[in-house]
């Protein structure tokens, strides 16, 4: 049985929970327990406060977690970090009042910045000779110059609304973060083959993630341009039609550059264009 320990209420809960289901594990519902079974896999969830899960892998109370890159990094935890998840993104910035000017590092030196990451902040500034004082605040980071506690902050950005809200302006970008899959060092045999399969599956889902499956008839001259429009996987599928001077063409692409091709395609022929979602991608 392999346990894996999972954010009990916040912003990688959801996210981790869907995760899971997507990939064939539904765990028995999570309210208000400390753990609960997956069906059709022998995994267990240990839900906590995501503060707690980098030490909890690393002490092997739980083989696995899903947490930030952020906290794994604050923390320094001794654990292997298997894979980046896809989703929890964010990133940790320095900020200032808008109204203050910024002409890099040096000048937060002898200035106060209020943070509750303390480690990653202090690496920051060593790495950049930069002698600031680190105030330690664990919440509501984000007003810590309008009460005056500090000169600047240093916290984790998303939109960044949250900056703009409270008159800040973001500096400095320190640390890219997303959530990851971790697990303590040294797995049993028995273990290890459990996490082998759910990373099999794990990637199977996040390398779908955002792509399209697109089919199309193609007349046989533009067929040429349009597997070059178009490089897919290995190489697109080309099957013949029943009118021999057309072939339908079949591919995966990336969502975002679902118009730009369709675009390109019409303009050299391409017909009856589907597109449709991609549910899993087994490589
Ligand atoms: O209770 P527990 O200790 O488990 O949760 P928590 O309150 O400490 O953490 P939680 O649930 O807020 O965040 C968990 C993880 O989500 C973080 O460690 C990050 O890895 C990731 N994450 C992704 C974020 C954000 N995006 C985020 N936007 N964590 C926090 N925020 C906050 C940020 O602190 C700031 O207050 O959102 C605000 C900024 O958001 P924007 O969109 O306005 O820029
Ligand atoms: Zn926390």
């Amino acid at each position: 049985m392999l346990r894996i320990a999972i954010q009990s209420k916040g912003r990688l809960n959801e996210d981790s929970l869907d995760l899971l289901k997507s990939i064939g594990i539904e765990l028995d519902t999570p309210k208000r327990k400390l753990l609960s079974k997956a069906q059709a896999f022998p995994l267990e969830a240990l839900y906590l406060r995501d503060d707690d899960i980098p030490h909890v892998v690393e002490g092997g109370t739980a083989a696995l977690g899903i947490v930030g890159l952020n906290e794994i990094e604050e923390k320094g935890a001794d654990v292997d970090v298997l894979c980046r998840l896809g989703f929890g993104g964010c990133r940790l910035s320095i900020a200032m009042p808008k109204t203050e000017e910024y002409d890099g590092p040096q000048c937060l030196s002898g200035r106060r910045i209020a943070t509750s990451y303390p480690n990653i902040l202090g690496r920051f500034l060593k790495e950049k000779g930069v002698d600031a004082s680190v105030e330690l605040i664990t919440g509501s980071v984000e007003i810590a110059t309008s009460v005056g506690i500090a000169d600047a902050i240093f916290d984790i950005v998303s939109s960044g609304s949250t900056l703009v809200a409270n008159g800040l302006k973001e500096v400095e970008t320190v640390f890219e973060s997303e959530a990851v899959l971790i697990a303590k060092k040294g797995l049993d045999a028995g273990e290890r083959e459990l996490v082998d399969e759910l990373m099999f599956r794990i990637e199977s889902e996040t390398v779908s993630r955002g792509k399209k499956y697109l089919l199309m008839n193609i007349p046989n001259e533009s067929l040429e341009e349009a597997i070059r429009i178009l490089p897919a996987m290995r190489s697109p599928t080309v099957l013949p039609l029943a009118d021999s001077a057309w072939c339908s063409l079949h591919s995966v692409i990336d969502a975002s550059e679902l118009w730009d091709k369709v675009q390109q395609l019409k303009a050299i022929g391409a017909e009856g264009i589907l597109v449709m979602d991609v549910d899993k991608i087994i490589l």
